[in-house]
């Protein structure tokens, strides 16, 4: 089976683990913290490889130093960077505090301006390898022209290679996407910022606004589960959460849904709201526990499709 692609931002994230929320102009120690790579579409790469998929990664790398950290994880999970352009400017890092009583997470973001990944750096891969490429909704008008070479590959080849998206800012800027998409999962928080109250109400919406080039709709709706809309049969379906018995840590159970939705559509060929069903589970899943590794552990327990 071809590899997946994914592109978009692969950051640092510098995470302290806090009694309670520091207050100002004091001095303290944490309970734990630790360095990690974070980025949407690098910790999608990092569930897909613990579900067992192939797995390449696209966004812009550093030759600062710091950013070995990053690179010696990818390298250490197996996710290949060779497609990937550098830069000499320090990468983009995240401050995260998460209160232990609450389980609450601040998240500080310092991107200062990190060069995006281009079209031209993008034309260079040889798109046969893949069966399935996944983008991060961030700079439009370069993905735009990412998306559209995909489309080219699928007119000009047998293999067609299937586009999803991740959906989660920007509206406006990134609603043009959607048209060049096989699948778009589109977030609870940018559904809230467009003044929709339901997952139901957004797969129609969205539908509405990406006409006549229609892809299917997925919009995870936190504990209430997900609702999905199939392209071909307009039906709209809803998939129940898994709430593990206790919620240690939610950074990236986002990702970890994507990335749960892709291996079952791509990797076991499952249905929409099968695919759905295990996404929620995956999800669910990651949430139980810090990090990521347990998954793959859910993945040995039980049979692929099965999880
Ligand atoms: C990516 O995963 C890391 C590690 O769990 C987490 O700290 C980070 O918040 C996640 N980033 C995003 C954008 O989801
Ligand atoms: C571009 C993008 O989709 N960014 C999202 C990455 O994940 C975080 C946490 O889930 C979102 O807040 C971002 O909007």
């Amino acid at each position: 089976m071809n590899p997946v692609l994914c592109v978009g931002c692969t950051v640092i994230d510098f995470v302290t683990i806090n009694d309670n929320f520091p207050e100002e102009d004091t001095d303290r120690r944490c309970l734990d913290g630790f360095w990690q790579r974070g980025g949407n579409a690098s910790n999608v790469s990092t569930v897909l490889r613990l579900l067992g998929s192939d797995v390449d990664f696209f966004g812009m790398l550093s030759h600062a130093g710091a950013f070995r950290v990053l690179l010696d994880d990818l390298h250490r999970r197996g996710i290949d960077v060779q497609h990937c352009p550098h830069t000499e400017m320090d990468p983009p890092f995240s401050s995260v505090i998460i209160v232990k009583a609450t389980g609450s997470r601040t998240i500080v973001h310092c991107n200062k301006n990190y060069p995006y990944v281009t079209w031209q750096d993008f034309s260079k891969i040889d798109l046969k390898r893949y069966g399935w490429i996944h983008f991060e909704a961030r700079k439009a008008s370069e993905t735009i022209k990412m998306m559209r070479a995909v489309q080219e590959h699928n007119r000009m080849n047998e293999e067609r290679i299937i586009i999803s998206l991740d959906f989660e800012s920007l509206f406006e800027a990134n609603l043009p996407l959607c048209g060049l998409c096989d699948y778009v999962v589109f977030s609870k928080e940018l559904a809230n910022q467009q003044g929709w109250q339901t997952a139901q109400e957004t797969c129609t919406e969205l539908a509405h606004r990406v006409k006549p080039n229609c892809p299917s709709i997925i919009c995870p709706w936190g504990n209430t589960g997900a609702v999905c809309l199939d392209a071909t049969t307009q039906n709209l379906h809803n998939g129940p959460a898994y709430e593990p018995k206790q919620i240690v840590d939610t950074l990236g159970a986002g990702d970890s849904f994507m990335a749960g939705f892709i291996y079952a559509t791509y990797a076991l060929r499952q249905s929409l709201p099968d695919a759905v069903d295990l996404a929620n589970r995956v999800a669910g899943h990651k949430i139980s526990q810090f990090g990521y590794d347990h998954i793959a552990q859910l993945q040995k327990d039980n049979k692929p499709g099965n999880i």
